[in-house]
C-alpha cells in the first residue's frame, strides 16, 4: 500500500496519506511543538502514546459516536481510518478558562458568546462545560467563533448535534480522568460525515496534543496550569532565553528522557495499560 499512498498533508506532528477512496492512513510522529514551534529533537514513544491513547478513548467512547478508526498498526503509530467529508469548525470543549478562553473572557466576559459569571480568574473551573467552536484556520491560529457563526458553516441541525456529542464526550472522558488525578481542562474533536450523512468523531482524540491534562494535586486556579506533559520542555526551552520564535532550542537528554516518561505514565495512568504491553501489542486497546 506504501507505495500506492498519496501524502494529504501534515499537521505540526502528524501525516495523513490516502490510500483508496475511502481510507486513510494516519501517523503520529515523536516529533513535539512547543509555543506553535516544532522543536528539532524528537521524543522517543511520544507518537504510539498519542496514538494509543486515542484509540483507547475511541473504544471507550464508541457507544456514544462511532469513529473513523478502522484499525490499529503493529508499529502502535499508524492507524487505519475511514476517509470522511470533514466539518469545517473544531469542536472544542471548556470545564475550565485557559488558553484563548480566559484571553476571551478577559476580553469580553464571554467565550464563544457564552457569558460567563464575572471575577473569574484564570484556569477556573467553570459552573458548566461549554462548546466553543473554532475555524479552522490554514495557517496561523483557530479563531474562536459563536453559534451563529459556527451554524452558518455547518447549520443549525448539525451544530446542535455536534454540541450535544461534545459535551457528552467531554463529560464522559474528564469524570474518567477526575478520578484517576487528572484535570481534562479543555479538548478540540473534529467530527466528519459518513456517505450516509451520519456523524463520526475523527482526527484524534482526548491526547495530550488536542487536549490539556492538568496534574489534580497540583491545581491552584489564579494562573495558568503546568502542562502534565510538556512543562518540562516548556521550561527548560524559556530557561534557554529562547524567544518563542523558530527555530527552537534542542532538548538535552534529561529534558527529551524526563519528557518521555511523562507521557508514557500519562498513557498508563489513563488507560490502567502497561505501555510496554501497549508496544507488544498495540490491539489491547481496543
Ligand atoms: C482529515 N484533517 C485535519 C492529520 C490530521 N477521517 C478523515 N477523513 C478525511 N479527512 C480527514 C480525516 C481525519 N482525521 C483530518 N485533515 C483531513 C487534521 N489532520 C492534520 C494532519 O495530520
Amino acid at each position: 500500500m506504501s507505495d500506492t499512498a498519496t501524502h494529504l498533508g501534515s499537521g505540526k506532528v502528524r501525516e495523513l496519506y490516502a490510500f483508496d477512496d475511502d481510507k486513510l492512513l494516519l501517523v503520529a510522529s515523536d516529533r513535539i511543538s512547543t509555543f506553535d514551534v516544532v522543536l528539532p529533537t524528537e521524543i522517543p514513544d511520544k507518537g504510539r502514546v498519542l496514538t494509543g491513547l486515542s484509540a483507547f478513548w475511541f473504544r471507550q467512547t464508541s457507544g456514544l459516536v462511532p469513529n473513523h478508526l478502522l484499525a490499529l498498526r503493529s508499529d502502535g503509530r499508524s492507524t487505519e481510518c475511514r476517509r470522511l467529508e470533514m466539518l469545517p469548525i473544531e469542536c472544542v470543549v471548556r470545564g475550565y478558562l485557559a488558553g484563548s478562553g480566559w484571553k476571551d473572557y478577559v476580553a469580553t466576559g464571554e467565550v464563544c458568546g457564552h457569558r460567563l459569571p464575572a471575577g473569574l480568574v484564570e484556569s477556573d473551573q467553570l459552573p458548566e462545560p461549554i462548546f466553543t467552536p473554532a475555524t479552522k484556520a490554514q495557517t496561523g491560529h483557530d479563531e474562536n467563533i459563536d453559534r451563529a457563526a459556527a451554524a452558518d458553516l455547518v447549520g443549525e441541525e448539525r451544530y446542535d448535534e455536534v454540541e450535544r456529542l461534545s459535551l457528552a464526550l467531554y463529560r464522559t472522558v474528564s469524570e474518567r480522568a477526575a478520578a484517576l488525578g487528572i484535570v481534562l481542562a479543555d479538548t478540540k474533536l473534529e467530527f466528519g460525515l459518513d456517505d450516509d450523512g451520519r456523524l463520526v468523531l475523527a482526527d484524534e482524540a482526548f491526547t495530550p496534543d488536542s487536549s490539556r491534562f492538568w496534574p489534580a494535586d497540583e491545581y491552584a486556579p489564579g494562573g495558568p496550569q503546568p502542562s502534565f506533559d510538556k512543562q518540562f520542555v516548556r521550561d527548560w526551552c524559556l530557561g534557554t532565553g529562547w524567544d518563542r520564535t523558530a527555530p527552537g532550542p534542542a532538548l538535552p537528554p534529561d529534558v527529551v528522557d524526563g519528557t518521555r516518561e511523562r507521557y508514557r505514565e500519562a498513557f498508563e495512568l489513563l488507560t490502567g495499560i502497561p505501555f510496554s504491553r501497549y508496544v507488544g501489542d498495540p490491539e489491547i486497546v481496543l
